[in-house]
C-alpha cells in the first residue's frame, strides 16, 4: 500500500529556535519513519519581510544542515529549497488569479507582522498563504504537520484547493488537487519568548535573549535561562493563567526531559526558581548537544549536504512538475510544444 505523504517547512528568517524544534522538527522525524515525507527550507517566504541577503544565503544553508542534524534522514525523506523549484514562483501566481483578495485580508498572521511593519509593508507578506497554498498544493500531500499559528493558512490552502480550482476546473470524480486535512501535532504546540511567556518565541524577535536558539553554546544557554522572566511564587505549575512563564519553563523541561507532564509538575511542584533554572539549563543543553554535534561535522563536509540537497530537489521537482503541469492544462493553458 502507498504511504500517505507530509509536506513541511520552516523559513530561514534566523536562526533556527527549540520553538521550531519542539514545535515541528522533532515531530518531522518521527513523521518521516510513517510517511512519504518532504521538506523545505521556505526561503521565499523570507523575502516577505525585509531582509540581508548575506544572512539570507547563510541561514537557509543551515536550516537544511539543522535538518539533518536534527534526525531528518535523506533516505526517508526528500529534503530540498523551496526557490530551487520554480514551481512553486509559478503555482502562486496562478493561485493568485482565483484568490479572491477579502480572503487575504482576515489572515492574522498579516494583520499581526504589518502592523509591526507599517508602511513599507510589502504585496509579498499579504501574499504569503498563499505561496504556502502553492508550497502544499504542488505536493498533493495528504496530511500537512501544523502548528496553532499555521492552522488558518492551511484552511486557506484547502479552500483554494476546493473552491477555487476543483470545483472551477475539475470534474466530478477526477479531482485535480488533492484536498490536504491538518495533522495537529501533540506536542510543543506553542513555545513562548524567555522575556514574555505571552509572546511566542520567535527567530525574528530583535532580543536574542527571548530564545535559545539550537546552536548556543552551553554558556550562552545557562546566561540566557539565568536572565529568563520568573515570578514571585515557589513551585513550578502548569496552566495557571497569571503564571504564563512558569507554564513555558516548566512546558520545556518536559518536552526536554521526555517526561510527561504529571510527571515533572510532582517533581518541580515545590521547586523555587533558583533550583529549577539549573536543571532547566541542563537539560536543554544535554539535549541540543547531538544536534550541535552532527551540525558540526556536517559543516565540515559541506559535499555531503550539496549532495542530500540535490537528491531532494530531484524528488521534489518531479512530483511538483506533473501536479503543475496537470493545473495549467485544466486552467486553460496552452501546452508548450517541445521540438
Ligand atoms: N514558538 C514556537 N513554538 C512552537 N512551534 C513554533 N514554530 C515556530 N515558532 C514556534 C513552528 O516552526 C515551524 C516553522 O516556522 P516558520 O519559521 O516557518 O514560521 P514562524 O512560525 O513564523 O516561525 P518564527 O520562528 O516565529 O519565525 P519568524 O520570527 O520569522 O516569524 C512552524 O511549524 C511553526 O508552527
Amino acid at each position: 500500500m502507498n504511504k500517505k505523504r507530509v509536506l513541511s517547512g520552516v523559513q530561514p528568517t534566523g536562526a533556527l529556535h527549540i520553538g521550531n524544534w519542539l514545535g515541528a522538527i522533532r515531530n518531522w522525524v518521527e513523521l518521516q519513519n510513517e510517511y512519504e515525507t518532504y521538506v523545505c527550507v521556505v526561503d521565499l517566504h523570507a523575502l516577505t519581510v525585509p531582509h540581508n541577503p548575506e544572512e539570507l544565503k547563510a541561514n537557509t544553508l543551515s536550516t537544511a544542515a539543522l535538518y539533518v542534524a536534527c534526525g531528518m534522514d535523506p533516505n526517508k525523506c526528500s529534503i530540498f529549497i523551496q526557490s530551487h523549484i520554480p514551481a512553486h514562483s509559478e503555482l502562486c501566481w496562478l493561485l493568485n488569479c482565483l484568490t479572491p483578495l477579502n480572503w487575504m485580508e482576515r489572515m492574522i498572521q498579516f494583520k499581526e507582522k504589518a502592523v509591526k511593519q507599517g508602511y513599507n509593508v510589502s504585496i509579498g507578506l499579504l501574499d504569503y498563504p498563499v505561496l504556502m497554498a502553492a508550497d502544499i498544493l504542488l505536493y498533493n500531500p495528504d496530511l500537512v504537520p501544523v502548528g496553532e499559528d499555521q492552522k488558518q493558512h492551511l484552511e486557506l490552502a484547502r479552500n483554494i484547493a476546493q473552491q477555487r480550482i476543483n470545483s472551477k476546473f475539475g470534474k466530478k470524480d477526477n479531482h485535480i488537487l488533492k484536498v490536504p486535512e491538518p495533522l495537529i501535532m501533540k506536542e510543543g504546540g506553542k513555545i513562548m519568548s524567555l522575556c514574555d511567556g505571552k509572546s511566542k518565541m520567535s527567530k525574528s524577535d530583535p532580543n536574542e535573549n527571548s530564545r535559545i536558539s539550537l546552536l548556543d553554546s552551553p554558556d550562552i544557554i545557562r546566561k540566557k535561562i539565568k536572565r529568563a522572566k520568573t515570578d514571585q511564587y515557589i513551585g513550578l505549575e502548569f496552566d495557571n493563567s497569571n503564571r504564563p512563564e512558569a507554564d513555558n519553563l516548566l512546558g520545556i523541561y518536559s518536552m526536554v526531559t521526555n517526561q510527561s507532564r504529571e510527571k515533572v509538575s510532582k517533581e518541580c511542584a515545590e521547586m523555587g526558581w533558583g533550583k529549577f533554572k539549573p536543571l532547566l539549563t541542563e537539560a536543554i543543553i544535554s539535549c541540543l548537544q547531538p544536534i550541535q554535534e552532527k551540525y558540526t561535522s556536517l559543516s565540515k563536509n559541506p559535499e555531503e549536504l550539496n549532495q542530500i540537497l540535490i537528491n531532494g530537489t530531484q524528488q521534489a521537482k518531479e512530483l511538483s512538475n506533473s501536479t503543475l503541469k496537470r493545473i495549467r492544462k485544466a486552467i486553460g493553458l496552452l501546452e508548450q510544444i517541445d521540438k
